[in-house]
Parts: structure tokens; C-alpha cells; sequence
């Protein structure tokens, strides 16, 4: 039997770099989709995919040319798609909410597009997120609570969700979405506050910084593991009907938790080294979420398994390791 393939937007972050890994060991034929600018500059945007490069090829597309995702469809002829790619970081969508409503919202509705006429058995998946729950009515969330979002990017995400459902009901697409809550690992990005606060963590027990600026530390989140959450976006593409699936820890910390259990890990007291800095804090924060994933526990026989403190203490020594060899190099 031929190998299945499969095609990732967003192959070079943090989620598309683990699925890539988890589809190659799976013996799939693995394609991701990468702006021109990430071939420019491999040293630091394929370094999340660096040791598979020999494994997956990639095919230069942007979410904002429908020429160019056709292109890709039409060469790789998948059988699996799994639309990762956005503009994911909340806060640039305050700063610019036409571009996150432009990317986000076209660059879904493209890829849908071009797999319907190109692909039309191909397995299609949107990655959802818990920001589309927003302001929400119930907690904890489930696939049935209504969405209200309360961010350009929360928004982008609700039509991309909703462009899925669409292509799923009206051109009978095989196509599904994940909600996921809040996912990190050590190749989050510097730029969410996990990474953010072990990054300088680190960075203050080796004597580079002396103190930690964060915004709102009373917000809260759900926050599970990055690897096992891509698990769940294959278990979604491998059932017997297309569905839409809450993934969560049911968990919810405060940013002062993982802030007081970071620190407590290196045996340092966080209040000694963190200023919470109003400038940081966002126009619209959501109501705290926490996500019901009893759904993927039933019908995926998936369930998250690594607890907070696991997570908190993964990504704390992984930054000490990375931070080490970088003083050692320098
Ligand atoms: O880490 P964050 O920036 O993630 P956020 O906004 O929850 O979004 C992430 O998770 C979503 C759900 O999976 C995804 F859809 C989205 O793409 C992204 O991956 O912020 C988490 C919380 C916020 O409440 C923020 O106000 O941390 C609070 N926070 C407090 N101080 C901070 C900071 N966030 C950041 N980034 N930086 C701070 O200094």
C-alpha cells in the first residue's frame, strides 16, 4: 500500500514541527507549506524542523495567495491536510487587526478551496482555539458553548471554524476542527508568556537579567502539552465521520502560578524578580477558560497527561540547557 500524505500549513512552529515528527514515525509522506522568507533565513525559521529536513519536503506558499496554495495542493496531492498556519501571536492581532483578519480568514478559506477542487477526498483540519470561547457563558467550555470572542484573532479563528463546518455540510468535505486550549513546550515561542517567563528564568539564574516584566498576572489559562495535543489532531483525521473536538487539560492556572512555580524550580522567590507592568496588559482580556475534553476522552480515547508542574519544570530546563550552551559558545 502507497503512503499517505500529508500537507501542514504552519510546519516550522511549535505544532508543525511535532506533527511533522509524529506523521514521519507514522510512515506518512510529510509536506509542510513555508513562506519564501523562512527559506532566506534557515538557520532560525526551520529550526524547529531542522533534524527532519531530509525526512519532508517543503513547498513555498503564502496564506495570502490563492495561486500559490493551489500550487502546493495540486503538487502534493494529500490525503491529509492540517491547517496550522496563522497569525497566532493575540496581542499583534490588537496591533493589527486587519492583517490578522486578512491572513486568517482568507488564507482558510483558500486552502479549503483549492482541497475541494483539487482533493476532494483529502482530510481536512482546522486548528481551532479556546480564544473563539472568548467571553463565554459556561465553564467549563465544550463544543457546545457558543463562541464570543474577544479578539481580532479570536474572530479569525470563529470564521475559519465556521468556514470549516461550511465546506463540511454544504460540499461534503472531510473536514474538522480542534479547539485547543492553551499548548506550550519548549519550542513555544519567546513571545507567549510561558516561553516568556522560563526563557527569563533562565536567563536570570545565569546572571543575564536581573528581572522579569510581564503583564496581567491574574489572567488565567489552561495550559497543557504541545506534543500531545498534535496527537489529538491525528486521532481527529483518522475517525469515521468528520466532527469538531475540544482539547484541554480541564485545568486552569493563573500566570502568577506558572510565574511562583518557574521560579520556585531553580529555588528562587519569584516577587524578588517580577514587575507586572500595566503597559503589558491587553485592551480585552477572556474570561478565564477552562476546557471539558470529556468529547476527545470518549470518542478519540484521547486525554492530556502531562500535569502543570511536568510542563513548568520541561521548559524550565530545557531554556537552562539552551541558554547554557549558548554562554558556553559565546
Ligand atoms: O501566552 P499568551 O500570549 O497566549 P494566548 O493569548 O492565550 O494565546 C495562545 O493560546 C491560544 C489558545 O490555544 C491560541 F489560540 C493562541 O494562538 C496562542 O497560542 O497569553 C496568555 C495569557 C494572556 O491572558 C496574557 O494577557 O498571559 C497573559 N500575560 C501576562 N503577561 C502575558 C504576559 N502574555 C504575554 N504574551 N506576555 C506577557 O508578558
Amino acid at each position: 500500500m502507497s503512503r499517505k500524505r500529508a500537507l501542514i500549513t504552519g510546519i516550522t512552529g511549535q505544532d508543525g514541527s511535532y506533527l511533522a515528527e509524529l506523521l514521519a514515525s507514522e510512515g506518512y509522506e510529510v509536506h509542510g507549506i513555508v513562506r519564501r522568507i523562512a527559506l532566506e533565513d534557515p538557520d532560525h525559521r526551520l529550526r524547529r524542523i531542522q533534524p527532519l529536513l531530509d525526512q519532508i519536503t517543503l513547498h513555498v506558499a503564502s496564506l495570502e495567495s490563492y495561486a500559490s496554495l493551489h500550487t502546493a495542493v495540486e503538487e502534493v496531492q494529500p490525503d491529509e491536510c492540517y491547517h496550522l498556519a496563522a497569525q497566532s501571536f493575540v496581542t499583534y492581532a490588537f496591533d493589527d487587526e486587519f492583517s490578522t483578519l486578512n491572513a486568517n480568514i482568507n488564507g482558510t478559506h483558500y486552502l479549503l478551496s483549492a482541497v475541494k477542487r483539487l482533493v476532494p477526498k483529502c482530510r481536512f483540519y482546522f486548528a481551532g482555539s479556546s480564544e473563539m470561547f472568548g467571553a463565554a457563558e459556561e465553564s467549563p467550555q465544550r463544543e457546545t458553548t457558543r463562541f464570543r470572542p474577544r479578539s481580532a484573532y479570536g474572530i479569525s479563528k470563529v470564521a475559519g471554524f465556521d468556514l470549516t463546518r461550511n465546506y463540511r455540510d454544504a460540499y461534503g468535505l472531510w473536514a474538522s476542527s480542534g479547539i485547543l486550549f492553551n499548548h506550550e513546550s519548549p519550542r513555544r515561542g519567546y513571545e507567549f508568556v510561558t516561553r516568556k517567563i522560563t526563557s527569563g528564568v533562565a536567563k536570570i539564574v545565569l546572571g543575564k537579567e536581573s528581572q522579569l516584566r510581564l503583564g496581567n498576572l491574574r489572567a488565567q489559562r489552561d495550559w497543557g502539552h504541545a506534543k500531545e495535543y498534535v496527537h489529538a489532531m491525528h486521532l481527529i483525521l483518522q475517525q469515521e465521520r468528520p466532527d469538531d473536538y475540544v482539547i484541554a487539560t480541564g485545568t486552569c492556572h493563573t500566570v502568577e502560578e506558572f510565574v511562583a512555580a518557574a521560579f520556585a524550580s531553580v529555588n528562587l522567590d519569584w516577587r524578588d524578580y517580577v514587575i507586572s507592568d500595566a503597559s503589558l496588559y491587553r485592551p480585552a482580556e477572556l474570561h478565564p477558560l477552562r476546557g471539558d475534553a470529556s468529547k476527545a476522552e470518549r470518542e478519540l480515547g484521547w486525554r492530556a497527561k502531562t500535569d502543570f508542574d511536568q510542563l513548568v519544570k520541561e521548559m524550565i530546563q530545557a531554556d537552562l540547557s539552551g541558554q547554557r550552551l549558548r554562554q558556553a559558545a559565546s
